[in-house]
Formats: C-alpha cells, sequence, structure tokens
C-alpha cells in the first residue's frame, strides 16, 4: 500500500504503508485521522509532524498507527529531499560507506533443493544468505516457496489466513543437518543466515544457537518472540551465536531492553513498521551505543518504498550491519515502482536522485485493485494455536 502527500507547491513524497492483510485499516488512519490532521502543516516540520502524531495521541503505538505514521514520514523525507535537491542519505548525515551489503534468500522443498539455489545466489556474487528448507513430514514450511514460483505468488492469494502445521521437534530433526551441509557446500566465506520465524521457546532457541555455534551464522533471526523482552536472557547466557531481532517491533520501547542490555547483535526494524525514517535514525543511534547494528526487514510483504527509505539509512547508518533483500519486485511491481537502485555483486547503491528517488505510476497501479493477503497461522500438531 502506497501513500503519498502533496505539498501545494508542487512537490508529492512517497511512503510504504504496508500491514501484511490490515492494509485498509491503515488506510483509514490515515485518511480518516492523518490527513485532515496534517492539511495546512508545513511538510519541513518531518520531527514535530512525527511527534504530534505520535505523542499527540493519549493512545500511543500499535501496528496500524506505526504503518501510518511510518508512511507519512517516509513521504517527507522524500519531500525534503526533492526540496534540497539531494539524496535522503545526504539529509540524513551522508555516506558511512560505499555500498549497502545484502542478504539474500534460499529456500527450497528440501536441502539440495536449497543448496542448489544458493550456490547460484553465490555465483551471482552475493556474499550472504538466508537458508531454509521445508520440515520433512509438514504440509507446508512457512518462509519456503514450495511449488511457488515466486514470493508474489506464495502471498499474493490468501484472502484469508492459511493454517499451517509447526513441530519443534520435526524442525529440529532437520535444521542442523541444512546448516551443516550448507557451510560444507559454500565454504568459509559466505555468511550464513537461518531465520526461526519466532516458532521456538526461549530454551528451546538456546538449545538451537548452541547447536549451530559450530557453524558460524552471521547471525539467527527471530529464534523466539521477543514480546517479553527479558526472556532473551535465557537464550543469551546458552550461546555465542548472534541474534537478530525486531521485524514485528513498532517502536523503540519493543526493543528498548534487549538492546540496552546487549542481548541481541542485529535490530531489525523496518521503516514501515516502526514509524518511518525519523524512528529508524533514533533506533539506529540508540542501538549504536550498545554494539547493536542494523539489519533492516526486507521482506516480499513490505514495498520498494520501503527498500528505497532503508537504502538511504543504510548508506548512513554508522552501525549498519546488512540489508535484507528478496528482489528488486516481479514484472507487475517493476512496472509500477520507478527507480533506479543498482544491485551489483551482492550490494545495492541508494539513488542518488532528490529525495528517495523512487516514483509510483498510479495510472499502472489501477490495473491491479488491492487484494487482501495474509501471512499463514500457526498450530500444532494437536490443534493448538502457536507462536509463544
Ligand atoms: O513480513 C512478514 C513476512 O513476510 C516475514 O515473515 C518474512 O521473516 C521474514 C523475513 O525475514 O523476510
Ligand atoms: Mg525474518
Amino acid at each position: 500500500m502506497t501513500a503519498r502527500v502533496v505539498t501545494d507547491e508542487g512537490l508529492y513524497g512517497l511512503g510504504d504503508a504496508t500491514l501484511n492483510g490490515r492494509e485498509m485499516a491503515v488506510v483509514a488512519w490515515l485518511e480518516e485521522h492523518a490527513a485532515p490532521c496534517l492539511i495546512g502543516r508545513d511538510p519541513q516540520d518531518i520531527e514535530d509532524i512525527w511527534h504530534y502524531l505520535y505523542r499527540g495521541a493519549y493512545w500511543r503505538r500499535g501496528p496500524v498507527a506505526m504503518a501510518a505514521i511510518g508512511a507519512i514520514d517516509m513521504a517527507l523525507w522524500d519531500i525534503k529531499g526533492k526540496a534540497a535537491g539531494m539524496p535522503v542519505y545526504q539529509l540524513l548525515g551522508g555516506r558511512s560507506r560505499s555500498c549497502v551489503g545484502l542478504y539474500a534468500h534460499a529456500s527450497g522443498t528440501n536441502a539440495e533443493e536449497t543448496l542448489c539455489k544458493a550456490g547460484e545466489l553465490v555465483e551471482a556474487g552475493f556474499r550472504a544468505i538466508r537458508i531454509q528448507s521445508a520440515i520433512s513430514g509438514l504440509d507446508a514450511t512457512y518462509g519456503v516457496l514450495g511449488d511457488k514460483k515466486d514470493y508474489y505468488e506464495l502471498q499474493g492469494n490468501r484472502p484469508l489466513p492459511p493454517e499451517e502445521v509447526w513441530s519443534t521437534q520435526k524442525y529440529f530433526n532437520m535444521v542442523e543437518e541444512l546448516i551443516c551441509e550448507a557451510r560444507h557446500r559454500l565454504g568459509n566465506e559466505v555468511q550464513l543466515v537461518h531465520d526461526v520465524h519466532n516458532r521456538l521457546t526461549p530454551i528451546e532457541s538456546a538449545r538451537l544457537g548452541k547447536l549451530l555455534e559450530k557453524y558460524d551464522l552471521l547471525f539467527l533471526e527471530d529464534p523466539s518472540i521477543a514480546e517479553n523482552q527479558e526472556s532473551f536472557r535465557v537464550i543469551r547466557q546458552h550461546t555465542t551465536t548472534p541474534l537478530a531481532i525486531g521485524e514485528t517491533c513498532n517502536t523503540i520501547w519493543d526493543c528498548k531492553d534487549l538492546i540496552q542490555n546487549q542481548l541481541i547483535d542485529y535490530i531489525r526494524m523496518s521503516a514501515t513498521h516502526a514509524g518511518g525514517i525519523t524512528a529508524m535514525r533514533r533506533i539506529a543511534d540508540f542501538a549504536a551505543i550498545y554494539n547493536v547494528r542494523t539489519a533492516p526487514h526486507g521482506a516480499p510483504d513490505l514495498s520498494p518504498v520501503c527498500l528505497a527509505a532503508h537504502l538511504h539509512l543504510d548508506t548512513w547508518a554508522p552501525n549498519f550491519g546488512i540489508q535484507e533483500f528478496v528482489g528488486l519486485g516481479n514484472e507487475q511491481s517493476r512496472r509500477i515502482f520507478k527507480q533506479d537502485i543498482r544491485v551489483e555483486n551482492g550490494t545495492a547503491h541508494a539513488s542518488e536522485a532528490p529525495g528517495l528517488g523512487i516514483d509510483f505510476d498510479e495510472e499502472a497501479a489501477k490495473e491491479h485493485p488491492y487484494k487482501r493477503s495474509y501471512l499463514p497461522v500457526s498450530r500444532l500438531e494437536d490443534g493448538t494455536l502457536w507462536h509463544w
């Protein structure tokens, strides 16, 4: 879902308001609440507008409000960059690096298929790969494409949340072998990531971290849900495998304890879900004090506007770690979003155009009316709703 903020001086800015399956709730927040409150304000006052929308509310936070604030904030940075004639990373403080390192996804219905894909990504120049495989004995595995060609085919047609079965036991039966084989086949130069999508309890995550230590992961992503941030002490006390958390966090408060107690190594929030570039900048600076690096979420259910915003943040942030990358969209989305991001040898270059450097063809978008689509819901084999 793309938001456009228009000024009376002929400039406009774009923001990503995507919130898997709940986009129309964000649209209502923007249309019914934000638009009437913002008309007549100076779009240059990004900081004041952010605080007005966040702190000015008696009820703060929440994914719908933060996605709406994020979309407006990105659009305002886009406008400021266009007004200044500068790319957003320059407004943030300028370059900390010449290019942005990416990690790409390899997933398959078994280890062999995953590792073939990983090999192709290494051939294409990627130096960091996320390794996922279907779990034998389960009908579907979250985050694995199965027989689908791409994420858009997989995620684009789920009008209600599909239900999937999860078994920790079956997962443990496959995971060590998968990562061991990946390290063996891809060699020591390639950085490996594995995503657990919050399926484990803290003590199970601790066990997994320990089990995978010898394969030297760049990080283990979302082993457990961090709703109770304190629970990450259990994981941390048992393993030196680096931990990356945050794609479901909406504000700095959701990760404050994780960061200041150094319970994680990478913070993975997105500009879309965390309240925009203004919030991400603040979180990056806070994280830097505690040796935590940024690794922004780059899922297929975030729009190219979000990726454009991240590349500016990644180019600037002194404590940037790595950017998740699932490609530059399918053919449909490339007809709608016009951008000049360069991807080469496993790295990306933020646009040098003023603002975010991405444009949106509204006429082309009209050919694809909004279709609600959901991520799956997870149950245990006995029917218990999962996700600790
Ligand atoms: O953004 C929600 C999903 O697409 C997400 O689960 C994917 O974990 C994911 C990732 O890291 O991209
Ligand atoms: Mg993830």
